[in-house]
């Protein structure tokens, strides 16, 4: 037997189709205002039919058509403090805009709030039906596709985190958003890259492949063969649907757990080749010098923090507190999440919120009871490859400098920085960044 709650929503259904159809807004309007908002079939309508539960502003068949958040939902992206005005971008300007992690509840980031990171150019404006993939260089036969071709060849989807260099805890930033902001989680769909090596042909001497992007300046990164015929995805979909333009509609590369760099948006051409490029991308930030020379990193180690409570929240009571925070790494999957109350000095295992999956964020919980005094809290993980985060001091050792010169800005250029980041809980339970 159907439910009410069932046949309702079959109705609302039916009725925003009628309405799209016949343009007929103001019939589906009527007939909206005329159900009640929630829970009559559990006897809820006393309290459903209160003027309190009128429907939100707008145009309902739009609100229908395409959701929308409720309108007392207010979070929002910033945009970094190395970002210009977007309509006045050029070259050596970013386009920072940061994930607000602190007021994020899953694994997941909701599409409208992932960061974005544009090298200087205004995200393109691409017509999907006139977009090209061209795969060239070292292959047999080049290759052409259009996207509806991609879409037809067999797909993949995977939950993958995508995590920006500059995501770095020795910048010492006040808040969460600010040190942690340019990371993301997605679900994301496409084309597994090897698919179209393979169908070119890859030549037995070629060693890297270069993506490269549609914008003005085409943006160009050189990420090795042996990870473009592992898991590197060509993705159309993002969270289900479409990738969002600042993200690269229609395409992107999606390299699972290497920095987020190597993902090129607005995807136009793979070239095939026996060296990398040694462009902007791979001899500028990106590339720690080293006493060697340049040297090139790819897969991120393991990296946590405390979303709550992070730099800029502040405690509203003592008792209890569900301490929560986010771990990843490109090495495969989270296998531990510990947090520290002490500073460092003892550690508790935190309960990981599954599925813990390979190379994408992973929720983590501990219950805590605040007693009102100072505190500084921790996260740090390991993966399953038995790597555990390091201290901001082992991190820079790893570097050949110390903490001081990375907290000074004398020692940039190292690779992904995965440093343990402290939060320092005051008595008045304000909430700063404790890095040292
Ligand atoms: N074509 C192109 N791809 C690009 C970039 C770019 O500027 N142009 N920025 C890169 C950088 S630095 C990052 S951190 C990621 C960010 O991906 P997102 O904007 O979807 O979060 O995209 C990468 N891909
Ligand atoms: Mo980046």
């Amino acid at each position: 037997m159907e439910t009410k709650k069932a046949s309702r929503r079959r109705f609302l259904r039916q009725a925003a189709l009628v309405g799209i159809a016949a343009g007929a807004a103001p019939a589906l309007k009527a007939q909206m205002e005329m159900m009640p908002m929630s829970g009559s079939s559990t006897g809820g309508s006393a309290a459903a039919s209160s003027p309190g539960a009128a429907a939100p502003p707008g145009n309902p068949t739009d609100r229908l058509a395409y959701g929308v958040r409720s309108r007392h939902e207010k979070t929002i992206r910033a945009i970094a403090g190395d970002s210009v005005n977007p309509e006045h971008m050029h070259f050596g300007r970013m386009l920072n805009v940061l994930t607000p992690l602190q007021d994020i509840v899953g694994s997941i980031t909701p599409t409208p709030l992932h960061f974005v990171s544009a090298h200087g150019y205004t995200p393109p404006d691409i017509d999907p039906k006139a977009h090209r993939l061209m795969v060239q260089g070292m292959v047999d036969r080049p290759l052409v596709f259009t996207l509806d071709e991609l879409k037809q060849l067999p797909s993949t989807s995977r939950i993958i985190y995508l995590e920006c260099q500059a995501n770095r805890p020795e910048y010492k930033q006040e808040t969460l958003e600010l040190t942690f902001g340019k990371t993301g989680c997605s679900q994301w769909t496409g084309v597994l890259l090897s698919v179209l090596l393979k169908e070119a042909g890859v030549r037995a001497d070629a060693k890297w492949i270069v993506g490269e992007g549609s914008e003005n300046g085409r943006m160009t990164k050189s990420t090795p063969l042996s990870k473009a015929m592992d898991d590197v995805l060509v993705a159309y979909g993002m969270n289900g649907e479409a990738v969002r333009p600042e993200n690269g509609y229609p395409l992107r590369l999606v390299v699972p757990g290497f920095e987020a760099i190597h993902s090129v948006k607005w995807l136009r051409q793979i070239k095939v080749t026996d060296r990398p490029y040694m462009g902007f991308q791979e001899t500028g930030r990106y590339s720690p010098r080293t006493p060697k020379g340049i040297e090139f990193t790819f897969a991120q180690g393991p990296k946590s923090v405390i979303t709550y409570p992070s730099g800029g929240q502040k405690l509203m009571r003592h008792g209890f507190h569900e301490i929560r925070g986010l771990a990843w790494s490109g090495g495969g999957r989270v296998s531990k999440a510990e947090v520290s109350l002490d500073g460092g000095k003892t550690w508790k295992e935190a309960q990981l919120q599954g599925p813990a999956l390979p190379v994408a964020h992973t929720r983590f919980t501990l219950p805590w009871q605040w007693n009102g005094e100072d505190v500084v809290l921790m996260s740090r993980c390991t993966d399953e490859l038995g790597e555990v985060q390091p201290t901001l001091a082992q991190f820079a050792k790893f570097w050949g400098a110390t903490s001081a010169e990375f907290l000074a800005g004398t020692a940039s250029g190292a690779g992904h920085s995965n440093a343990i980041q402290p939060w320092g809980v005051r008595k008045d339970g304000t909430v700063f960044n404790a890095i040292t």
